[in-house]
C-alpha cells in the first residue's frame, strides 16, 4: 500500500514502520476521511449563521439567495487572502527583526549582506551616500513596515516590475494600496450582504495577492538576505538520511528564519556540544523540513530532512530528540505523534501554541538566549531515546540560486546579464522556462507529480527553476545536481546547463521567495528580445501538488503579473463554471495571465509546452526544434557521468563548508 502513497523510497519505508506501529499519519489518515465533495467544489457557504447552505442542486442559492458563482468566488477570495495574509506577516516580522537589529537591540544578528540592503534602499528610493550602515537598515525596516499600514498610493515595490506591467494595474486598479488593506478589504467584501458579482470579488482576489507578490513575500525575501545572507550555490544532502544516529537530532520546521538560524548556531556552539558528548552523543546534528529548511539550506546548506510530508515520517524515525517549529505547514498530529517517541515538539511563535508541545517563546532581542534553551533541552532528552530506525536514503543537492545569482553566473561581474539567457531562448536551445514549486498533497502519490512534471519539461529543454517542497521533492531525486543536465536534459537545454556550469532544475528558496521568480522574470522581459512584460515569455507556473491557502495567493500573484499558471490535484472552484471561467479566461483577457486546475500531470506537461510554443510564436522565435543543438559535450562531464552510474560518489561542486 505504501508504494502508492509516496515514491519517495524513504517515505515507503517509514510508512511500513507507522503501519508495524499502528500510528497514524497523514498519508493514512487521507486514505481514511475522503474530502467533502461539497466544499471541495466550493458549494459550501458558512459566512453567515443562517446556514451553512450547501449549493448542490442546479440553480440554488444559500438562504440569503446568494449563487452558487457568488459562493465560489467569495472562498477562492478567502483563500487567497489567508494565503497574502501569512506571507505578509512573516514579511513583517522579518521588517521587524531588520528595526531590532539596526537599533543595536538584536544580539546574535548582523547586516550580512550590505550590498543587498544598499540595492533595497535604492528601490525604495532612500538616500545611501554618507550614511551608516544602520541608520540605511533602520530606514529600510521601517519603510517595509510603513507599507502594511500603508492607506492610499501603491506599494513601492510595484515599480520593479516592467513598466508595461505596471500600466495594466493602475489602469484596472490592480495596484495594491497598502498590503494589510487589501487583505481587509477581501474580509469585509466576502462579509454577508457585500460584494456579490463573482468578477469583482475575485477582481480584489488579485489586487490582494499582488500585495503578497510584490509587497509582503518580497519583503521577507529581502530582509532575510539582508540579514543572512544573499544566496549562493552550495552543495548539501536532503532526505529523513540526514538525520544522524549517534548524534542529538534537532529539527528545524515552519517558514522564518529568524529562529532558525539562532538554532542552528546553537548546534555549532563548542560548549553545548561538549555539553551533547556528556549525554553520550557524537555531536549536534541539525537537519530542516519544508520552507525552514529551505532558509537555511540556501544559505548555510543546513541538510533537508524533506519536505511538507517528512514531518510526521522524521519523528516516527525515533532519531529526533526536538522538532522545533514556528509558523505555517505545521501539522497538529506531531504534538500527539511525539508523545509516541521520545520527540520534545516545541513552539516558537507568539502565533502558534499545540497542546501538547513545550512552548519556548521566541524573541528576536534574546535569540541566542532563546535557541541556547532549545538545544539544550534537545540534548537532555538524547538519552531517553528508544529504538531507531533512520532510512538510509540521501541524496546530493545544489541549492541557492537567488535571482542575483543567476544573473552573475551569466557573465559573472564583469558583464552580469540575462542575456545569454534570453539568447539561449531566442534561438530554441532554451524552449522555454517553468516555476514548479509548492506543496506535497497526500491526496496525490508524494513527490510523484513534481518529478514527473519536472523531468518531462527538462526531456522538452525547459528550464526549471522551483522553491519551497517542490524543490525538495525533486531534490530528493537528484534533479538539482548539475549532472541531472545529463541525465535528463533535452540537447539545447544540457548546452546551456554544461556551458553556465548549473543543474536543470534550479532551486530559489522558500515559499515567500517565489518573488525571486517574479524578479526573474522581469529580468527576463526588460533583458530585451522576448517582449517587454512578463506576459510576453514563453514560460508556466506550476503547482503539482498544491495543498495551502498560501500557494493560492501565489497562484494568483503569478496570474495578475501574466503568467499562465497549472494547479495540480484538484480545483476548489470545480462547482461553479462561471467562476473557473473567470480566473481562465476572464483573467487572461484582462491582465494575459490564467489560473486553471487540471489533476492530470500529463495534460498539465502539454498545456504547458503549447503555451510556451505559443508564446515563442507570438514574439516570432524560431520554431522549437531539437535536433538543432546537442553538438558539445564536455568530455569530462561524460567521465562524470560515467563514474556516476558504477555508483562512485561525483560531485560537481565544492562541499558546503560544516
Ligand atoms: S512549506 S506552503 S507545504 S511549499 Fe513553504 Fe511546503 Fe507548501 Fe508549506
Amino acid at each position: 500500500m505504501s508504494d502508492k502513497r509516496s515514491m519517495d523510497p524513504a517515505a515507503v519505508e517509514m510508512l511500513k514502520r507507522a503501519e508495524e506501529m499502528h500510528l497514524s499519519t497523514a498519508f493514512s489518515r487521507a486514505e481514511e476521511m475522503k474530502p467533502c465533495p461539497i466544499g471541495a467544489d466550493g458549494r459550501c457557504c458558512k459566512i453567515c449563521n443562517m446556514g451553512p447552505c450547501r449549493l448542490v442542486k442546479e440553480g440554488q442559492t444559500g438562504i440569503c439567495g446568494a449563487t452558487l458563482e457568488t459562493v465560489a468566488a467569495r472562498n477562492l477570495a478567502r483563500a487567497i487572502a489567508a494565503g497574502a495574509s501569512a506571507h505578509s506577516d512573516h514579511g513583517r516580522d522579518m521588517a521587524f527583526a531588520l528595526i531590532a537589529v539596526a537599533k543595536g537591540e538584536a544580539p546574535g544578528y548582523e547586516i550580512k549582506d550590505v550590498a543587498k540592503l544598499l540595492a533595497v534602499a535604492q528601490d525604495m528610493g532612500l538616500e545611501t551616500e554618507g550614511r551608516e550602515v544602520e541608520e540605511i537598515a533602520l530606514e529600510v525596516g521601517q519603510v517595509a513596515l510603513s507599507q502594511f499600514g500603508q492607506q492610499r498610493g501603491e506599494l513601492i515595490y510595484l515599480s520593479r516590475a516592467p513598466e508595461p506591467r505596471q500600466e495594466i494595474w493602475r489602469k484596472l486598479k490592480l495596484a495594491p494600496r497598502g498590503i494589510d488593506r487589501e487583505v481587509v478589504d477581501i474580509l469585509h467584501r466576502t462579509h454577508m450582504g457585500d460584494d456579490q458579482d463573482a468578477e469583482h470579488i475575485l477582481h480584489q482576489a488579485l489586487r490582494c495577492s499582488l500585495a503578497d507578490g510584490w509587497g509582503g513575500s518580497m519583503i521577507a525575501t529581502d530582509v532575510s538576505d539582508i540579514l543572512f545572507g544573499t544566496p549562493s550555490p552550495l552543495v548539501t544532502k536532503v532526505n529523513l538520511g540526514v538525520l544522524k544516529e549517534d548524534e542529538v537530532n534537532v529539527v528545524i520546521h515552519g517558514h522564518e528564519p529568524t529562529l532558525s538560524m539562532a538554532v542552528v548556531d546553537a548546534t555549532r556552539d563548542p560548549e553545548l556540544i561538549e555539553y551533547a558528548k556528556s549525554k553520550g552523543a557524537k555531536g549536534i546534528n541539525i537537519a530542516g523540513i519544508c520552507c525552514t529548511s529551505n532558509e537555511t539550506l540556501m544559505r548555510q546548506g543546513v541538510p533537508s530532512a524533506g519536505n511538507f510530508l517528512h514531518q510526521e515520517l522524521a519523528i516516527i524515525t525515533g532519531a529526533v530528540e526536538a522538532m522545533v517549529v514556528d509558523v505555517q505547514c505545521i501539522m497538529q498530529a506531531l504534538s500527539d505523534l511525539s508523545d509516541k517517541f521520545h520527540t520534545k515538539l516545541v513552539t516558537t511563535s507568539p502565533k502558534v501554541k499545540i497542546k501538547g508541545a513545550t512552548h519556548i517563546e521566541f524573541d528576536e532581542h534574546r535569540a541566542p538566549e532563546v535557541a541556547r534553551e532549545i538545544v539544550r533541552l534537545a540534548i537532555d532528552n538524547y538519552p531517553n531515546r528508544r529504538e531507531v530506525h533512520i532510512p538510509e536514503v540521501l541524496a546530493d543537492l545544489v541549492p541557492g540560486f537567488s535571482h542575483e545569482y543567476i544573473r552573475y553566473m551569466q557573465g559573472g561581474y564583469y558583464r552580469a546579464s540575462f542575456r545569454p539567457l534570453n539568447d539561449a531562448v531566442i534561438a530554441g536551445r532554451v524552449r522555454g522556462a517553468a516555476g514548479v514549486v509548492g506543496c506535497n498533497n497526500p491526496r496525490v502519490c508524494q513527490d510523484e507529480a513534481h518529478h514527473y512534471i519536472v523531468t518531462e519539461l527538462l526531456k522538452n529543454d525547459v528550464l526549471v527553476v522551483q522553491t519551497g517542497c517542490g524543490a525538495i521533492a525533486n531534490a530528493k531525486y537528484g534533479l538539482l545536481q548539475g549532472e541531472a543536465a545529463l541525465e535528463y536534459a533535452g540537447p539545447g537545454l544540457r548546452e546551456v546547463c554544461e556551458t553556465i556550469g548549473i543543474p536543470p532544475v534550479l532551486h530559489m528558496g522558500s515559499c515567500v521567495d517565489n518573488t525571486r521568480i517574479l524578479t526573474l522574470l522581469t529580468e527576463m522581459a526588460t533583458e530585451g528580445g522576448l517582449g517587454s512584460d512578463i506576459s510576453d515569455i514563453p514560460g508556466v507556473g506550476i503547482a503539482p501538488e498544491w495543498m495551502s491557502e498560501k500557494a493560492l495567493a501565489i497562484g494568483a500573484y503569478f496570474v495578475a503579473s501574466g503568467v499562465y499558471v497549472l494547479f495540480g490535484v484538484s480545483s476548489p472552484v470545480e462547482g461553479s463554471e462561471e467562476v473557473t471561467r473567470v480566473i481562465s479566461q476572464g483573467w487572461e483577457e484582462k491582465v494575459g495571465g490564467k489560473l486553471e486546475f487540471e489533476p492530470d500531470p500529463g495534460k498539465i506537461v502539454e498545456k504547458s509546452l503549447e503555451h510556451i510554443d505559443k508564446k515563442r510564436k507570438a514574439l516570432g522565435l524560431v520554431e522549437y526544434d531539437p535536433s538543432r543543438f546537442g553538438r558539445s559535450g564536455d568530455r569530462r562531464m561524460q567521465e562524470w557521468l560515467e563514474r556516476r552510474e558504477k555508483g562512485e560518489p561525483v560531485s560537481l561542486y565544492k562541499e558546503a563548508a560544516p
